[in-house]
């Protein structure tokens, strides 16, 4: 038996809807990961389509939750973060950060802020540059090509993309900070979508593609995050969790689309966790 990692997951709830807190935690228990979860905010559904969600704040709660951990002497393999929802709550993930980070710990952050080529509405375009500060202190980013625009204050492109664009992304993203990035969205055709790995230590780039499944769905990035997590945990590298994430994350795609259900409503990657744990296990 491997001992159990243990990962603190910083995302709100969003009840309905199927993202963040309510993907992160299924997904990386699934996969064996004990998961410690700080909810930032409670909405009846997220942000992403509906209207006249409700949003119950929960920054006050941060500091004295972050406080108690810490009086507790808990350790974290690794630290989750996603949607936050403003300045105040990046100033505190930055100090949750500098508390429980070890030699031995992950700093994962998804910048989650824009897509399409748009900031989500809730967002401001100064919080681009709080988002970056916070990413200078990861180890990991996950950026869609929206957000990697935004962090490096360069204009949207929508692809196709070349390998040479996609590279110099990449550079100019680990440039921030982070040593590994895993940008997704990536397609250099109409045929396949996947995401470009960098790792600066070595400087390698690599690509994972699977057949892209024509239309947007909401939630796939915290599907993404919380499994290319899952599968870093279980000591895959980072080309080889990034392919295992493409995969969860199109195979719950594929299931959606064939249901044809309503794209706010989130992706069906409940009966892709078989598959995922597959994966996993080829260790
Ligand atoms: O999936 C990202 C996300 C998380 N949480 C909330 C959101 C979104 C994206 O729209 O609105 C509340």
């Amino acid at each position: 038996m491997k001992n159990l990692k243990r990962v603190a997951a910083i995302h709100d709830i969003s009840g309905f809807g199927k993202c963040s807190l309510t993907v992160a935690l299924p997904i990386l228990s699934a996969a064996g990961i004990e998961t410690t979860v700080l909810p930032t905010a409670v909405l009846s559904t997220h942000t992403g389509g509906f209207t006249g969600f409700t949003y119950r704040d929960l920054t006050e709660d941060i500091a004295p939750i972050t406080a108690h951990w810490q009086s507790l002497g808990i350790r974290f393999d690794a630290i989750y973060t996603g949607f936050l929802g403003s300045f105040e709550q990046l100033d505190l993930v930055s100090r949750f950060f500098d508390i429980f980070k070890t030699n031995d710990t992950t700093i994962l952050v998804d910048p989650v802020m824009a897509d399409n080529g748009e900031l989500y509405k809730i967002f401001s375009p100064e919080f681009a540059l709080g988002m970056r500060k916070l990413c200078e202190k990861a180890d990991i980013i996950v950026p869609n090509l929206t957000e990697a625009a935004l962090l490096i204050g360069e204009e949207y492109r929508p692809g196709p993309y070349t390998e040479t664009y996609i590279e110099d992304l990449l550079k100019k993203l680990s440039a921030l900070g982070p040593k590994k990035i895993v940008l997704t969205g990536v397609f250099f055709n109409d045929e396949t979508l996947g995401a470009a790995t960098y790792d600066a230590a070595t400087g390698e780039t690599a690509y994972s593609f699977e057949r892209r499944i024509p239309g947007y769905f909401h939630g796939t990035g915290d599907v993404f995050g919380s499994a290319l997590l899952s599968a870093l945990m279980n000591d895959f590298s980072l080309n080889e969790s990034a392919a295992i994430a493409v995969r969860f994350t199109t195979s719950a795609i594929r299931k959606t689309a064939a249901a044809g259900t309503d794209i706010r409503f989130g992706v069906n990657f409940e009966q892709s966790i078989p598959e995922f744990l597959r994966d996993l296990s080829l260790h």
